[in-house]
């Protein structure tokens, strides 16, 4: 089967996390992404949060599948030359250096585009243009930048940050798009352009839900389906809503069976208008189908607290897949809480190649998450990350290198 991005060939200056993110999905689309290392070192995460002694970590496996890795010095003058024919012979260069590193190289995107107008370059940045730009940015950097953490955790706790990697996946998700737009234009154009995606830009985006609801709060001084309504003050900025649905339907956490010693013993319960009547036989209140009180969603929002404490009582009778079953057979829309653990173990996510088992020379057999966006008629194989330098000499024949050539450059340390 022939791959959405055949004949695409990405020059892979990324490191870390989030640029890593975007060119691996590029390579699972089919591109030929030749990553970009420092010999003796390469990408930091290789060495980073290891956990078998002198092998390449799962931090960097799990990010960089389905890529080639050269060695290159692109400081050293003949360092430099070879980047320049990468340069000539790629579509794409992507980095998420820190600012002005490629400029500090000497590669400037005006150099970039004397040596191939073609060329996209595309940046991750911590910060777009403005008093932040200059700034080195990590994960959480952008989280707090962004307005997830202010507006995640509960009213009485401080700000938190999420699990999900929003500030560094996120943005890698964001960029792969802007390149595939570029990819597209220069279809007409010609020409490459220049696409960047900062950190604070790609979280605040994730975070939509929240500006809405600032504006909101400016408008009317309330919201009523936040857990502060009906009885706590609001300031002049979005509290933190704990587990309240960001939408228009209620919902909450609620504990299950079993919670007492499980800490994902809980489900995600949404008390949505249209099955509001199956809600209350399920929990055995079908008085609440007609009380005054509770018969409609506007009536509801004044007594979300008591509501959910009852259905509670009902959910700590079930364990969460019990509970689940039962729940969807009603169309009430619920999710277990689901631990790493259990979703490891998760045969569906198997199945569909969300969750991958890939081999790996001197790790051995390890999980990975697959691409979890399926085209159709462009299916992913994934396979093992590169070892530090594995395909240079591959890449510098193809770029016309000669062995001897390629031995004298290895001589200088600059492969
Ligand atoms: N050959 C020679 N030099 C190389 C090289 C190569 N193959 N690859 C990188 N370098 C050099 C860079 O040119 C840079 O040199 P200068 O500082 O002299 O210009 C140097 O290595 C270090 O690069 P860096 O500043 O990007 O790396 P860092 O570890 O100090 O910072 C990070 C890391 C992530 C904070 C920074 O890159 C950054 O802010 N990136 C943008 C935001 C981002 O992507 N953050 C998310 C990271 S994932 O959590």
């Amino acid at each position: 089967m022939s791959k959405a991005l055949d004949g695409v060939r990405i020059l892979d200056f990324t490191h870390v996390q989030s640029g890593p993110t975007c060119t691996q999905l590029l390579a699972w689309f089919g591109a030929d992404v030749i990553k970009v290392e420092r010999a003796g070192e390469g990408d930091a995460t290789r060495g980073q949060l290891r956990d078998i002694p002198d092998v390449d970590s799962l931090y960097f496996t799990m990010l960089n599948h389905n890529k080639r890795s050269v060695t290159l010095d692109t400081k050293k003058p003949k360092g430099k030359e070879v980047l320049e024919k990468l340069i000539k012979t790629c579509d794409v260069l992507v980095e998420n250096f820190a600012p002005g590193a490629l400029d500090r190289m000497g590669f400037t995107w005006e150099r970039i585009q004397e040596l191939n107008p073609r060329m996209i370059v595309a940046s991750v940045k911590g910060f777009g243009p403005g008093p932040y730009e200059d700034c080195k940015v990590y994960e959480n950097v952008a989280q707090c930048a962004g307005g997830s953490a202010s507006t995640t955790g509960f009213d009485d706790g401080p700000p938190m940050v999420t699990g999900a990697q929003i500030g560094d996946s996120g943005t890698g998700l964001h960029l792969a798009l802007g390149i595939i737009a570029a990819l597209y234009q220069r279809n007409s154009t010609g020409r490459g352009q220049k696409v960047l995606a900062a950190m604070q830009d790609s979280v605040l985006n994730l975070c939509r839900v929240k500006l809405r609801d600032q504006q909101r709060l400016e408008q009317t001084g309330v919201m009523k389906e936040y857990p502060q309504y009906p009885d706590q003050h609001f300031g002049d900025a979005v509290p933190r809503a704990g587990n309240a649905s960001g939408g228009g339907q209620p919902g909450s956490i609620l504990k299950c069976k079993g919670w007492e010693t499980d800490p994902n013993a809980y489900i995600y319960f949404i008390t949505q208008g249209a099955v509001w009547p199956a809600v209350c036989k399920v929990i055995g209140e079908e008085s609440w189908i007609t009380d005054e009180a509770y018969a409609t969603p506007a009536a509801r929002l004044l007594h979300l607290k008591p509501i959910f404490a009852r259905i509670e009582q009902w959910t700590m009778t079930k364990d969460k897949f019990e509970a689940m079953d039962i729940l969807n057979k009603y169309d009430i829309p619920c999710g277990p809480i689901l631990s790493m653990k259990e979703i490891a173990e998760e045969p569906a996510l198997r199945a569909t190649g969300t969750i991958v088992e890939v081999d790996h020379p001197t790790r051995g057999k390890y999980l990975t998450v697959g691409n979890p966006i399926k085209l159709s008629d462009s299916s992913t194989d994934v396979t093992r990350s590169p070892l530090l330098g594995e395909h240079t000499e591959e890449v510098m024949a193809q770029l016309g290198y000669s062995k001897d050539q390629i031995a004298a450059l290895r001589e200088e340390h600059v492969i």
